[in-house]
Formats: C-alpha cells, sequence, structure tokens
C-alpha cells in the first residue's frame, strides 16, 4: 500500500511528467532542434570510408566543424590542427586521452574586421549571402628567427566604414603559450592598395568570391600572400591584374617585421593555393573563368597572363561541352573576351598545368613526408566543384607534370595540409542547408 513518503515520491514524478509534457508541447521547435543535434551528433561526428588510388587504400576519417561558417582555414603544429572559421571562431583539433579526436573552443581576441556593420550596410545590396563570402580567408601557424615565439597569422576582408569600402588586410600575433593559446596583441600588418566599392563590378554579387588570400612562409622575414581580382578582370569590371599600382590579381610580399609590401608576382584571376617546397619551390593554383583552372610555378615578376591570356573560356559558356554550343552559331561564347593569345597563353608565363574542364583549384600541397612514400614531391591539389584531389608527378629538372590521378573525395575542399605523421588532413566547404556543416576529413592509410 501507499505510505506517506511513497505517495510524496509518486506526486513528485506525476508533476515531473506533466512538466515535460507541458514544455514539450509548448517548446515543440526547440525539441525538434533538440533531436536534429542529437542525430547528426551520431551520424556525422565521425564517419569512416574506405577509397582506393593507384598505391593505396585511404581510410577517410570525417569530423563535423562546431559552427556553420564558410571559409576560414586550418593549420598544424605538428599533429595538432587548427582551425579558424570565416567568422573568426578558432579551434583546436586533437586526440584526447580516450585516443578520440574532439574540438576545444580557444577563446581568443578576435581582430576587428567589421564584418556586422559591412553585413548591414550592403546586405539591402549583396543579399542575405554577404555574410558567407566577407571574413577569414586564410591562417598560417609558423616560427620566424625574428620572433621568440610562433607566429600566428591570418588574412581576413576588413571593412572601412567610413569610406563604405572593403580590402584584404592581414594580422599578426605570436602565440606566448602554446599550452593554453595565450597570443600577444594582434597588429595588422598589411592592407591591399585600393578599397573596393561594391559596386567595383557590373553585377551586384558581391566580388569577394575571387579574393584569393593565401599566406604562406616566403623566409625568415617575409610571408607571401595571394589576393584575387575580385571580379575585376576587363570584363565584369576594370582590370586590376595587370595594373602594378593595386594588389589585386597578384602574390604580394609582405615584411612582417617593417610591413613593408610588394607586387611579387602578377596577372592573376583567384589565386586561391600557395605552397613553398623544402628547395623553394614556390607554387600556387588559380581559379580559370570557366575551364582554365592554373598551377602556376611562382617566380618574381612574372606575368602570368589574366586576363589577356587564359586556356578557359566566357564564363558564361558553362554549356559548352553541350551539343546545344555545337549546333549553335554563337562560337563567341567560347571566347574570353579580352583574350589576347588566341588561348595559347603565348608572350606570358605558362601555367605548368591547366584544366579543360571544370576543377575549381582551392589549395594545393607538395606532399614532403614519408608516410605514403610513393606521394613523395608529388603535387596535392584540392577542389571545390570537382570534389576531388587531383595528384601530380612533376618532373623537377624538366619542369613538367608527368602523371595525374584524380581522387573523389565527394565534397566540397577549401583547404589541404600534411600533418607530422604524414597524414593529410582536408578543410570541406559548408552546405546550403544550416545543418551542413564543414568537415575536417583525416586520410590515413587503411588497413584493409
Ligand atoms: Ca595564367
Amino acid at each position: 500500500m501507499f505510505n506517506k513518503k511513497n505517495l510524496i515520491l509518486f506526486f513528485i514524478w506525476f508533476i515531473t511528467i506533466l512538466i515535460t509534457l507541458l514544455w514539450t508541447f509548448e517548446n515543440s521547435d526547440k525539441v525538434q532542434k533538440l533531436k536534429d543535434q542529437i542525430k547528426n551528433e551520431k551520424t556525422d561526428q565521425k564517419i569512416e570510408k574506405v577509397i582506393n588510388t593507384a598505391y593505396y587504400s585511404l581510410n577517410l576519417k570525417k569530423f563535423k566543424i562546431p559552427v556553420y561558417s564558410k571559409y576560414g582555414g586550418i593549420e598544424k603544429i605538428g599533429e595538432k590542427i587548427y582551425y579558424i572559421s570565416g567568422d573568426l571562431d578558432f579551434y583546436l583539433f586533437q586526440k584526447n586521452k580516450k585516443d578520440q579526436y574532439s574540438f576545444t573552443n580557444l577563446p581568443i581576441k578576435k581582430i576587428n574586421n567589421n564584418k556586422d556593420k559591412f553585413v548591414n550596410k550592403n546586405k539591402v545590396i549583396i543579399g542575405e549571402k554577404a555574410w558567407k563570402f566577407f571574413g577569414v580567408k586564410d591562417v598560417l601557424i609558423e616560427e620566424f628567427k625574428t620572433f621568440e615565439n610562433k607566429v600566428l597569422i591570418i588574412s581576413s576582408l576588413y571593412y572601412e566604414e567610413i569610406k563604405d569600402c572593403y580590402n584584404m588586410s592581414v594580422y599578426l600575433t605570436e602565440i606566448v603559450n602554446e599550452d593554453i593559446f595565450k597570443i600577444s596583441k594582434w597588429k595588422k600588418i598589411f592592407s591591399s592598395e585600393m578599397c573596393l566599392k561594391i559596386d567595383l563590378t557590373k553585377k551586384t554579387k558581391f566580388a569577394a568570391a575571387s579574393s584569393g588570400g593565401r599566406i604562406i612562409k616566403f623566409n625568415e622575414d617575409n610571408v607571401l600572400l595571394s589576393i584575387g581580382d575580385f571580379y575585376a578582370d576587363g570584363v565584369n569590371g576594370p582590370m586590376l591584374s595587370q595594373d602594378l599600382n593595386n594588389d589585386y590579381g597578384k602574390i604580394i610580399k609582405i615584411n612582417i617585421n617593417n610591413k613593408q609590401h610588394e607586387v611579387f608576382s602578377f596577372g592573376h584571376r583567384n589565386p586561391q593555393g600557395l605552397y613553398i617546397d623544402k628547395d623553394k619551390n614556390i607554387f600556387s593554383s588559380e581559379h580559370g573563368p570557366r575551364g582554365g583552372d592554373e598551377i602556376n610555378l611562382i617566380k618574381k615578376d612574372k606575368n602570368y597572363g589574366w586576363p589577356y591570356a587564359t586556356y578557359g573560356t566566357n564564363y558564361n559558356s558553362y554549356n559548352a561541352y553541350s551539343k546545344d554550343l555545337q549546333k549553335s552559331n554563337n562560337k563567341s561564347k567560347r571566347v574570353w573576351p579580352v583574350d589576347e593569345t588566341n588561348n595559347t597563353h603565348d608572350n606570358y608565363t605558362k601555367p605548368i598545368f591547366s584544366w579543360g574542364d571544370t576543377f575549381g583549384a582551392s589549395n594545393l600541397i607538395v606532399y614532403e613526408n614519408e608516410y605514403f612514400d610513393k606521394w613523395k614531391k608529388n603535387l596535392i591539389v584540392s577542389s571545390l566543384a570537382a570534389k576531388k584531389l587531383a595528384r601530380f608527378v612533376y618532373d623537377y629538372e624538366n619542369n613538367s607534370i608527368l602523371y595525374l590521378e584524380n581522387i573523389i573525395i565527394d565534397k566540397r575542399i577549401r583547404d589541404i595540409i600534411s600533418l607530422d605523421n604524414g597524414n593529410i588532413v582536408l578543410l570541406t566547404d559548408i552546405g546550403d542547408d544550416v545543418a551542413d556543416h564543414a568537415e575536417i576529413i583525416m586520410i590515413s592509410k587503411s588497413e584493409n
């Protein structure tokens, strides 16, 4: 029979159930969100997949990034991976004591790039998606002899509120304590010359999709920064890449001590990939207009041709390979309007490789580890549109490409790095759905 104590317990149980039912009923959308969250955590936290390539079976482990943010980048110290989102959220991704990977939020002070002000002012014209393109483009963690500590450098768009224009800026801080990730005060070391207005290009589409922004260490005093043409290519707006009086469509050398900068190479479109190997070869990958993505070997003061020279076609000829165009007499659709070289790239520094079909080159590395020993010194280029890695065997003596293998990843890839243990790490792109976060993909050898 119920004694007094049991009755009280029953009453508490009954009230709890009642409150839960009422709360669930009142907050059905919140409940759905929680359910989705749990579902995502279960299914997307870590998905393993094995894919085959010519020499290796690869194990791909996918980890969903905690925030929904476009662009940003990944960097490493040894086997620790650092992720910075396009909105300046900073995370450490590493194995915990249980040998499982997890993200730790590092609450470092954010730089003030005025993103919110830019979006609020311009979203009426650009649309709600303005936030996607505005923000951090890359992150670099490196040692320089001129600094006592490791240095953290990021590239980001910066909005000048008074003039209502934006530029590409680079910020530097020292990592004073690596264990607790304490940093010194942020210093701005570069702002691109010529502040861009959103009506730079004819279309209202926000030009920052063609911004470049990759940073690499060049030597003990300098970094190289790639900057895109922001679609100001002589067709969709003024021509910036061939004009040495601005910093767009260029690779820029920046002295991180005295902040002086100079144009290193020019005639680029949207060079999102930049890598310097142990022998000081500098490779860059860039987006072409429609087809015509390139890998270039970067030499000082060279002109890489854009927009006068490209193997690509007119941006509007997305049906270049369709029967439609073959039947049509409108062959001008195929021609990049300001091409001077009849698609030969003559009189300009030619790429070492250019794609005919759509690739969407995002970043590249030279694989310099013993782990995938058959890939040693190969170029590995990541792609957005084609959702794959392109592995090239490059003949360093004759400067030519000998071999290409396509490795299908089936995700738009934004960034690629290799760790000290030889694993390769990719950062993928977000999807349109806010639940579709970017991912970190760890690539190792499959034991199968
Ligand atoms: Ca070129």
